[in-house]
């Protein structure tokens, strides 16, 4: 499956594990969160209009709206989308991945979405991608997206789930089994004769959380449950067909039994920290959080609301149901479902992203927190000692009842059954879509939080400065540039970089511009998987605006590593990852021949610690267009 839509969207290079093919996409999205910087990157290539067959612009993530910020960031979404042919999706119209899946997702299809969890739509059988805004404008524009020719692992599902267990158990146990590191570069595709017991929203919640696998993406087939899912959404005429040929081959395969699979939890503070819910039985609960892109389904909530119904919330426990989208939070009212839902004490939220990136419904000093969301890092819930569990909507119900963690199992309960709709509500009056393909005449409303996209200078002959920071394993997102209170800065590149690093060492900030103003160049020293989570390019453009130059791991990301690419910060790995414990923070480095190691395409730079007086080798894991766009100071300037 994956060579068929890779094959069929190929424009630049040939599918050779490793090397860099260039693809043709069919649709974007964005967020509001990562949406501005992409349309004024987009207005700074300075295209006339959109190319894409279909580009939307959510507005899901900032709708907490304290302050001016968002609104002036939602109020320029509006109107530059009306500018160029973009559809806009209204805040309160639900968030991106789920409305995407429901209104948009196409069998066969080629997506990429600034966020990290655009493989939500692989569950219809899209090839769908993650990547930073600037590559959202140059794929809006017409513009290959470049990514390494992946391997390929076949996902065996055999068997069927026993009731009360679910796709996001399903999803569990593939971080158990893969973990949250060394997957780069890897697409999983699904199949077996698991595949068609899973609905479409259940295949949407695996493939979202691939993003926390590390995957490039993952992909389900499209049979005929998606032909019947589209059906429901009255976009039958949008359904393929898409198998894998009986003869495919594939890097690994990996069984799995669906009817093996038990309750699951990812613990604190990674979601690769997996335990069974009955190892973890019994534990006080403070929260519940049921929502976000990863598990918010009509048939989820319809039975999270026939477990909840005549019961009341737990009086040690705060329970939020934020819906996916207003497609289902309507149905959801109009059927009655809501009724019980609030009837049993759940606080309803707003349909958007809200308590999944910290910018609400915090929980108190070191409360436990179950949530059905895919990340559970450190500090992102807005609370930093906060104890943040992962798991499925029945897990969480049984928590909210019973004040503590329980097997849903054990609840007492018939599992209620609860079947696909034949028909959803279909209700595109949130959406606004473009009168005309490019509407050149109408204008841009630029309030004081938008500011101009931050640009790189070129890669001088050497690079000469200090280690500011000295980090270990899995340093996400999230540390390196904070969401939550903080997101409502993204469009103020200045203000905004004053939070970097914030939970490590809030004096990073200072410490840099100071450097920067005096001409001395900052590198940042990490361990294994740096750069995990999340697509936002602001982890690498408020670094560039700091001055760092390079950021020296054992290992780096997918996403992430493009994007400091993109931002002409030079990505280098350790050619012996022992050498990490040599170098130590504020040591005196530099690199005397850069320019000339990136532009002669050699394979490695040569670090001389001028502090200790010792000489590191550094991989450069770079394509020839990465190499060009590194040298020009980033991917804006090579595009002038
Ligand atoms: C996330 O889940 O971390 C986010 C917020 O959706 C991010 C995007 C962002 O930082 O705006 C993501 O996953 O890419
Ligand atoms: Fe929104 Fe959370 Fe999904 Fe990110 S992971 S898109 S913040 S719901």
């Amino acid at each position: 499956i994956v060579e068929k839509v890779l094959s069929s969207h190929l424009i630049d290079g040939e599918l050779r594990t490793g090397t860099e093919i260039g693809l043709k996409i069919d649709q974007t999205l964005t967020q509001d969160a990562t949406g501005t910087m992409a349309y004024l990157q987009f207005e700074a290539i300075g295209k006339k209009e959109i190319t894409t067959e279909l580009s939307v612009s959510y507005i899901d993530h900032n709708t907490i709206q304290v302050g001016f910020e968002n609104a002036d960031d939602h109020r320029y979404l509006q109107t530059v989308a009306a500018r160029y042919g973009i559809v806009l999706s209204r805040a309160g119209n639900g968030i991106c991945h789920q409305v995407h899946l429901e209104r948009f997702g196409r069998p066969g299809k080629t997506l990429l979405g600034s966020d990290s969890h655009t493989p939500t739509c692989g569950g219809i059988g899209m090839i769908a991608i993650g990547a930073g805004g600037l590559d959202i404008a140059v794929a809006m524009g017409g513009g290959a997206f470049y990514l390494a020719s992946p391997k390929v692992y076949k996902v065996n599902l055999t068997g069927k789930l026993k009731p009360w267990v679910t796709a996001k158990d399903v999803v569990l146990k593939m971080l158990e089994t893969l973990s949250t590191k060394g997957n780069v570069g890897v697409i999983v595709e699904y199949g077996g004769t698991g595949v068609a017991t899973l609905s479409v929203p259940e295949r949407a919640t695996i493939t979202n959380m691939g993003a926390e696998l590390g995957v490039t993406t993952s992909i389900f087939p499209s049979d005929d449950v998606t032909r019947q899912f589209l059906k429901a959404e009255k976009r039958e005429k949008d359904w393929i067909e898409l198998v894998a040929d009986k003869d495919a081959k594939y890097d690994r395969t990996i069984e799995l039994d669906l009817s093996k699979i038990e309750p699951l939890f990812a613990t604190p503070h990674s979601p690769g920290n997996i335990k069974t819910v009955k190892e973890l039985a019994g534990l006080k609960v403070d929260q519940v959080a049921i929502g976000s892109c990863t598990n918010s389904s009509y048939t989820e909530l319809v039975r999270l609301s026939k477990i909840m119904k005549g019961k009341t919330v737990h009086p040690d426990v705060s329970l939020g149901i934020a819906p996916g989208s207003r497609q289902v939070l309507q149905m959801l009212a109009r059927e009655g479902y809501l009724a019980d839902l609030i009837a049993s004490g759940a606080r309803i939220l707003e349909s958007s992203c809200g308590f999944c990136i910290g910018n609400s419904f915090s929980p108190k000093s070191g409360a436990v927190s179950i949530r059905t969301s895919n990340r559970n890092f450190e500090a992102r819930s807005g609370t930093k000692d906060a104890q943040v569990f992962l798991s499925s909507v029945e897990t969480a119900a049984a928590a909210a009842l019973t004040g503590k963690v329980a097997d849903p199992r054990d609840l007492g309960i018939d599992y209620p059954k609860v079947d696909q709709p034949k028909e959803f509500l279909i209700d595109d009056s949130m959406f606004i879509f473009p009168n005309t393909k490019a509407s050149s005449s109408s204008e841009i409303f630029r309030g004081p939080n938008i500011g101009e996209p931050p640009r790189n200078s070129k890669l001088p002959e050497r690079l000469t400065g200090e280690i500011m920071i000295k980090l270990g394993d899995k340093i996400t997102t999230d540390h390196i540039m904070p969401a939550g209170a903080r997101l409502k800065y993204r469009s103020n590149v200045p203000k905004y970089s004053q939070y970097v690093f914030e939970n490590n060492d809030a004096t990073f900030h200072d410490r840099c511009l100071k450097n920067k103003e005096k001409g001395v160049g900052n590198f940042i020293l990490a361990g294994e998987s740096y750069g995990q989570g999340s697509s936002r390019e602001h982890a690498a453009m408020c670094p560039m605006y700091l001055g760092v130059k390079a950021v020296i791991a054992k290992s780096l990301e997918r996403i992430h590593a493009a994007n400091l690419v993109n931002f002409g910060i030079v990505p280098m790995t350790f050619k012996d990852p022992s050498d990490y414990e040599k170098i130590a923070a504020a040591d005196k480095i530099e690199f005397t021949d850069i320019k000339k190691a990136i532009e002669s395409g050699a394979d490695h730079v040569v670090l001389k610690d001028v502090s200790k007086n010792q000489e590191i080798v550094l991989n450069l894991n770079l394509s020839a267009r990465q190499r060009k766009i590194v040298a020009a100071g980033g991917k804006l300037n090579s595009l002038a």
